[in-house]
Order: C-alpha cells, then sequence, then structure tokens
C-alpha cells in the first residue's frame, strides 16, 4: 500500500490528483510543516529529513521525495491511463517539458512569497517574473489540457500551482484561459475529491 506525506493545498496535491485518478491503494498522512510533525506526533523529519512533502512510500521499500519524479513513477504504475505517454514518445517529453516548467518557473518562484519574512519589494520583482511567465503560459492554452486532448500528470501539477495565486494576492482572472482552465479543471471528479480529502 503506498503513502503519500502531504499538507491541505501544498503541491503534495498534484500526486494526491494522481492517486485519486489512477484510484490507487493508498493512505494520506497529513504534515505540520512548520511543526516538522505528523499528526500524532511523531517527527517528519525522520521521514524526509529535507522537511517537505510531497513523499510517496511507494509501499514497495523505497521512498520518493520530489514532485516530478513521484508523479512519473505514479503514472509508470498504471500506463494505461495514459497520464503519461510511453518512453520514447515525443509526447513523454512534452510532459517532462511542462513538469520541469511548472517546477522551477511557477513552482519555485510562488515559495517565497509565502513567507511572511519576505521583503515586500523582492516579492514585486518575483511576481512580475510570475506575471511574465502566467502571460507565456496563457498564450500557450489553446486546448482543454496542457498536451491537448489528453490528462497527463502535467495538469494537476498546473492546477495546483496555479491556485496559489489567490494566496499571494495575484489575480488569475488577469489570464482569462488560465482561470477558465483551473475552473474546468475544478470539476474533474478526481480533484474534486482529493480537494475534499484535504479539506480544501
Ligand atoms: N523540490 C521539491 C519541493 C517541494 C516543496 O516546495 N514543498 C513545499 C510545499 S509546496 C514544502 O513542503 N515546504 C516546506 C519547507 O520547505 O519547509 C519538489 O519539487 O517536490
Amino acid at each position: 500500500m503506498m503513502h503519500l506525506y502531504y499538507a491541505p493545498g501544498a503541491c503534495s496535491l498534484a500526486p494526491h490528483i494522481v492517486l485519486e485518478e489512477l484510484q490507487a491503494a493508498y493512505t494520506l498522512v497529513k504534515v505540520d510543516l512548520r511543526a516538522k510533525k505528523m499528526d500524532d506526533g511523531s517527527d517528519f523529519l525522520a521521514i524526509n529529513p529535507k522537511g517537505y512533502v510531497p513523499v510517496l512510500d511507494t509501499g514497495k521499500g523505497a521512498m520518493l521525495t520530489e514532485g516530478s519524479a513521484m508523479l512519473q513513477y505514479l503514472a509508470d504504475q498504471f500506463p494505461e491511463n495514459g497520464l503519461l505517454a510511453a518512453v520514447g514518445s515525443m509526447e513523454r517529453y512534452r510532459t517532462l517539458e511542462w513538469l520541469s516548467f511548472i517546477s522551477t518557473e511557477l513552482h519555485k518562484s510562488f515559495g517565497p512569497l509565502f513567507n511572511p519574512a519576505f521583503d515586500a519589494q523582492a516579492g514585486q520583482v518575483v511576481k512580475g517574473i510570475l506575471e511574465r511567465r502566467l502571460s507565456w503560459l496563457a498564450s500557450q492554452m489553446h486546448q482543454q489540457y496542457l498536451l491537448g486532448d489528453q490528462f497527463t500528470i502535467a495538469d494537476p501539477y498546473l492546477f495546483t500551482v496555479l491556485n496559489w495565486t489567490k494566496f499571494v494576492g495575484m489575480n488569475l482572472g488577469d489570464w482569462p484561459e488560465l482561470l477558465n482552465y483551473v475552473e474546468r479543471l475544478s470539476s474533474r471528479p478526481a480533484i474534486e475529491r482529493a480537494l475534499r480529502q484535504e479539506g480544501l
């Protein structure tokens, strides 16, 4: 049985949605990221010394501690679901290209904006960079999903990260294509279930 260590609304929502999409057998373990503890008081740093979620206990004696890696792992466990195209296909590299963009250009830029100690002026600079990335992203949104008609592991990751705009004082409505995308995905049953399970 797999176990996903998560914090509500954090980037762990992406593998959580994928676990729901795949209807995999798993349990959720909630982490208090400030205290680095689980609900039962046990030490999260003993699970992941890097101190962050998501962590996937594969149930096969291996732990994965990077979101992009676990998204690929999960998709490859259930190839029939089509969440990641076959090794060697250009669609697979396109999906990985999106994961990398979301992780390095979006996800990690949002991080400091959640830190109350982060300088306001520096925050404006980071928001300016994010706005440029989001404007480009909006220009790429011609189809239902990032890869076209096929929902892939890149979509729940982008959905998760775009939802953070509202917590850092950015308005997704400035990019109607992105707002429509998030609204469309919000009604996907696996996403509805994952949001409900995280109390969101
Ligand atoms: N490199 C990691 C970063 C994960 C990450 O940024 N996790 C955040 C939540 S979205 C976290 O747990 N932060 C708490 C901390 O770093 O103390 C990944 O891509 O999975």
